[in-house]
Formats: structure tokens, sequence, C-alpha cells
């Protein structure tokens, strides 16, 4: 294991091929602050860059996840502050990792905690697992994606029920509303992310990258267009090493070896 790069707010940990990206404000249940969600994006960039890691787990710790955006920081700002301080570009930046990304998630992962998750690839929650918008509790709406991404993952009547009501609900509701892959007794969550995140890791990661973006795209194209760009996708991977080798060491009955080239 190898721990890397200084932060403040989180805790990174490379373990080649895969790193784990951990929110660390214990004391404030791991409430997003911006210079928190700046750290983040940092991270991601510079795990972006870096080769040797193939996917990602972001977790918030055996306890919680993330209890939302820092309520100290925000209660009395102006509209125009709020729209000045614009930190639109940092949470989009983390939605568009190129690699996996696979959230572990014990204990609250409420408002912007519950945004982070949704921007996530595979989610695998804790039976602690309590997630949901409570935006609306302290007169606001989920400002981080989550009117959008909860209908286009769950469906309008669950979205309602979760941005209208603020009531999180458990990891079990979670799993049958298909915002969670697979529910894990708390304590195993963190080891059960990255053991999927070093499955994904073995798979080519141009394939993946690619599959990745289709997947995404779908929510924002129509179909005649996302399966246009799927094709160019598909044709594009006959171009790379991967693809050579993950063919014939199927037919020589090996497992392949990816270079992400
Ligand atoms: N912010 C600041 N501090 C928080 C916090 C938060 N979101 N959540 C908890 N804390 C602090 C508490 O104040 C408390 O601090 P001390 O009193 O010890 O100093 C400590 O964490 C422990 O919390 P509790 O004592 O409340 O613990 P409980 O177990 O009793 O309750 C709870 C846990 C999670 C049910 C409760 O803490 C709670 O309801 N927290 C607030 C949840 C919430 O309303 N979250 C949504 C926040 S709004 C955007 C990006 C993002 C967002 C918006 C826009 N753009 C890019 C435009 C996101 C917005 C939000 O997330």
């Amino acid at each position: 294991m190898i721990p890397t790069m200084a932060y403040e707010h989180i805790l990174v940990e490379v373990e080649p091929p895969i790193a784990t990206i951990t929110l660390n404000r214990p004391k404030v249940l791991n409430a997003l602050s911006p210079e928190l969600i700046r750290e983040v994006t940092a991270a991601l960039a510079e795990l972006e860059r870096d080769d040797e890691v193939r996917a990602v787990v972001l977790t918030g710790g055996p306890k919680v996840f993330a209890a939302g955006a820092d309520i100290s920081d925000m209660a009395d700002r102006t509209a125009v502050e709020q729209l000045n301080r614009d930190q639109t570009g940092a949470w989009a930046s983390i939605a568009s990792f190129s690699k996996p990304l696979v959230a572990a998630v014990s204990g609250y992962a409420l408002g912007g905690g519950c945004e982070l998750v949704l921007m996530c690839d595979l989610v695998i929650a804790g039976d602690t697992a309590r997630i949901g918008q409570p935006e609306i509790n302290i007169g606001v709406i989920p400002g981080a994606g989550g009117t959008q991404r909860w209908p286009r993952t769950a469906g309008k009547y669950a979205a309602m029920e979760i941005v209208l009501s603020g009531a999180p609900v458990t990891a079990r509701r979670a799993y049958e509303l298909g915002i969670v892959n697979k529910v894990v007794p708390a304590e195993m969550t963190i080891e059960i992310a990255k053991r999927t995140a070093r499955q994904l890791a073995e798979k080519p990661p141009l394939a993946l990258r690619m599959a990745k973006e289709a997947v995404l795209r779908s929510f924002e194209t129509p179909l005649t267009e996302g399966l246009a760009a799927e094709r160019q996708s598909f044709y594009f991977l006959f171009a790379t090493e991967d693809q050579k080798e993950g063919m014939h060491a199927f037919l020589e009955k090996r497992k392949g070896a990816f270079k992400g080239r």
C-alpha cells in the first residue's frame, strides 16, 4: 500500500491498479466544504494522469459517506455569492472522470453526498447506508444533479419521493430503486468496493473508458445518435493493441494482458 499526495480533507491511497479516495472530515460527517471538493477534483485529475491506476474507489470511510455540502459555509451566503463562487465546474469534473469510479457507501450519503454517489459508476452500499436529498428541509433543492440524476436512474416517482420528502432511503430500498449495485455488511463495504475496482482494473483500459463514456452518453443523446457514437467507439477499439490481445488471448485460451494501448 503506497500512501500518496498530502491533502487536508481527504486521504488518497494508491495501490495500483486501483486507488482509493476517502473523504476525511469525520467531526462534521464529511460535510463537503468547497475545499474538500477542490481536493477531490485535484486528486481525480492526478489519478486520471496515472496510467498505473485503472479504477478508483470513492468512500467516506466505515461510518459515514457524507452528510452533504457544508451548511455552516452556505447558511448566510447571498444568491449572488453562491453564483459567483460557482462550484459547478468542480462537480462537473468529478462526473467526467474517465476511469471507473466505485462508491463505497456506509452511513449517511445525503444532499451533495448523495449526488457524489450518483456520479459514480458502481455503488457498493453497506447495510447502514442512508441515502437521500434532504435539501428541501433547509429551504433549498439539490444543486449538484439530484433532481436530474435521480429520475434518470430511478424514474419520476422515486425521484419525487426522494427530492420532495427529503427522507433518506435505506441501502436495501436504494438497491430496489436501482441506484445501488450491491448491499453488503457495513464492515465489508470498502473491501468489496476495492475488490470490484480491482476486477474492473483487469479489463482493457481504453475499452473501459469508451464503455463508460457510451453508457453516460445514453443519458444525454437521442437513441440514433447514441448508437452512432457507440459504433464509432467500437470501430476505434480495433485500432488498439488491447483489442488484438483480447481476441487472440481468447482464441489461445489464455488470460489477456492489457496495456491501455
Ligand atoms: N454541514 C455542516 N455540518 C454538518 C452537516 C452539514 N451538511 N451535517 C452534519 N454536520 C455536523 C453537525 O452540525 C454536527 O456538528 P457539531 O454539532 O458536533 O459541531 C456534526 O456534524 C454531527 O452531526 P449531528 O450531531 O447532526 O449528527 P446526527 O447523527 O444527530 O445527525 C444527520 C446526522 C446527517 C441526520 C444530520 O447531521 C443532518 O441532518 N445533517 C444535514 C444533512 C443535510 O441537510 N444535507 C444537505 C446539505 S445541502 C452545489 C453543489 C452541492 C450542493 C448544492 C449545490 N452546486 C455545485 C451549485 C449540495 C447541497 C447540500 O448538500
